[in-house]
């Protein structure tokens, strides 16, 4: 095994016997939700992932080793610290390995290191994607090159629009990663259920999501597959709230002049605030049913 890597006893057992795996990421934790929702929310998607049959594996960086599954005072910590722990993308593994940090992994280092580790599913809130105004800024998230190298199936929302979602699909294409609607034709925008843009496949039930993947994998394709699972209509925010929200959190970025791997983090603590939390709300609902979904996929993935 990887000697940078560490599986904790629980996940190893489940991996051992072929039991179903759920990895998730914790820069969701750290960078993603205010403390103490974000230790709350890592707790119940932990809790919830095991009440629909399978083993939770949350990964971070602990003390610069690469951890999957991670003790609930580990959780607390990453939680706590919030944004001094390093948001580690596939760019910071070597430094913060080396020099022995903590790193909250991103959808990227979370891919990374649960492929180390033998995990084919990962569910999370959301992805990055390609920025607004990409063109020039080249702000392109790493998530994207990602899912194009690393064979895990992503289950999310879908993006936000904080992204320009149609430069994201376009970019995913390129690179042949199937984008999945699950019960839907239409990209789900996160913290609503459309955004006007077609997935590439709808696929129907968690059986058929484990066929597409187990089918990828068996051709030796590289790379993961995107499953965008629509929020509960009962916790969708009205789009007209949620859009002025974006919009205005994007221009405050833009006018203080934030970039790099600060943006995606401060226009999520944004909207938050501007949206008085209700899109806090959606967003830990939203985690929990992608919890829910990616038990039952990594079910049909272990039992096929
Ligand atoms: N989108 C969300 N919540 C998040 C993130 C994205 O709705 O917490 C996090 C994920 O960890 C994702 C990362 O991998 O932000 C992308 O950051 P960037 O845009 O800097 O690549
Ligand atoms: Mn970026």
């Amino acid at each position: 095994m990887n000697k940078y890597l560490d599986i904790s006893p629980e996940v190893q057992a489940a991996l051992a016997a072929n039991k179903p795996v759920v990895a998730l990421e914790s820069t969701i934790i750290s960078h993603g939700m205010p403390y103490p929702q974000n230790v709350q929310t890592a707790l119940k998607v932990e809790q919830t992932i095991r009440e629909n049959g399978a083993t939770p594996a949350t990964i971070a960086i602990i003390g610069g080793r690469l951890k999957a599954g991670l003790s609930p005072e580990e959780i607390e910590h990453l939680g706590k610290e919030g944004r001094n722990v390093a948001k580690a993308s596939r760019r910071d593994l070597p430094v913060l390995v080396a020099q022995k940090k903590d790193g909250a992994t991103t959808v990227t280092t979370t891919m990374i290191i649960a492929a180390m580790a033998g995990i084919k599913v990962f569910a999370t809130g959301g992805i990055g994607g390609v920025h607004r105004g990409a063109q020039t800024t080249m702000d392109i998230s790493a998530d994207l090159e990602e899912l194009a190298n690393t064979p895990v199936m992503v289950i999310c929302a879908g993006a936000k629009s904080i992204l320009d979602l149609g430069l994201t699909l376009e970019y995913l294409e390129t690179k042949g990663v199937p984008v999945i609607g699950y019960g839907t034709e239409e990209l789900p925008a996160f913290y609503t259920r459309h955004s006007g843009f077609r997935t590439d496949y709808r696929l129907d039930t968690p059986e058929q999501l484990a066929e597409a993947f187990r089918a990828k994998l068996e051709m030796g394709l590289k790379g993961g597959m995107l499953v965008t699972n629509p929020i509960p209509e009962e916790y969708s925010m009205d789009p007209t709230v949620i859009n002025k929200a974006i919009e205005e959190a994007l221009s405050e970025a833009d006018a203080k002049g934030v970039k790099g791997k600060e943006v995606t983090p401060f226009l999520l603590a944004r909207i938050k605030d501007i949206t008085g939390g209700d899109s806090l709300a959606s967003n830990i609902q939203l985690v929990l049913n992608n919890a829910r979904l990616a038990a039952a996929t990594a079910k049909c993935l272990a039992n096929g």
